[in-house]
């Protein structure tokens, strides 16, 4: 267990949340989508930055589909994750970013998580478990979308290779 700077932070942080809808900006204007998240009492303790970690979703069948409106006046449709195959059920690595987008001043703190795994439709709605391990880096500025689009391939990358240094693939922290 590895403690951050701030001493009332102990790694692992696993939780549940919802994925709700954020500004349909990650997939459109990046190219990576994220799963937005509300903010909670941990990830809020959290200092703004990019983290890394695990995570699986795990769908809402009860739930029927429903459109909802995003922040952007855009009707989306929120499945629950009904469609997700039994592959996309998996764990897989993740990137979280938590702050206010300092390239897009944000108004509101905002928490998102890129799924390092490429997937088939859309899951709004869905639930989503994760499990952070660690810091990557501060929420930075940059000159261009490409300097930012960049950065956050090069933390997919650091990501990718600290949990593969680990001795831990992830499984252990979930239940079937
Ligand atoms: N936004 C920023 O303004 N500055 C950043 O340094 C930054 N780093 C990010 C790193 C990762 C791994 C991810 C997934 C997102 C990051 N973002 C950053 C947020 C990005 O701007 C946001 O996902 C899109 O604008 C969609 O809301
Ligand atoms: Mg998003």
């Amino acid at each position: 267990m590895t403690v951050s700077n701030d001493t009332s932070i102990t790694y692992p942080i696993q939780q549940q949340a919802s994925i709700i809808a954020g500004f349909g900006r990650g997939s459109s204007e990046l190219g990576i989508p994220t799963a937005n998240i509300p903010i909670n009492t941990e990830l809020n303790k959290l200092e703004p930055g990019i983290y890394y970690g695990w995570c699986k979703l795990i769908p809402l069948t009860a739930q029927c589909d429903e459109i909802k409106k995003r922040v952007d006046g855009k009707d989306v449709l929120f499945n629950h994750g009904n469609e997700l195959t039994n592959e996309e059920k998996d764990i897989f690595p993740m990137v979280m970013s938590i702050g206010w987008n300092p390239y897009y001043h944000n108004k509101d703190k905002t928490a998102e998580v890129h799924i390092i795994h490429k997937f088939h439709e859309n899951f709004y709605g869905s639930k989503i478990e994760y499990v952070v391990l660690g810091y990557i880096r501060p929420e930075l500025n940059f000159n261009s979308i490409d300097e930012l689009i960049d950065t956050i391939n090069s933390d997919i990358e650091y990501a990718k290779l600290k949990l593969k240094s680990d001795e831990l693939s992830g499984k252990e922290y979930f239940t079937k």
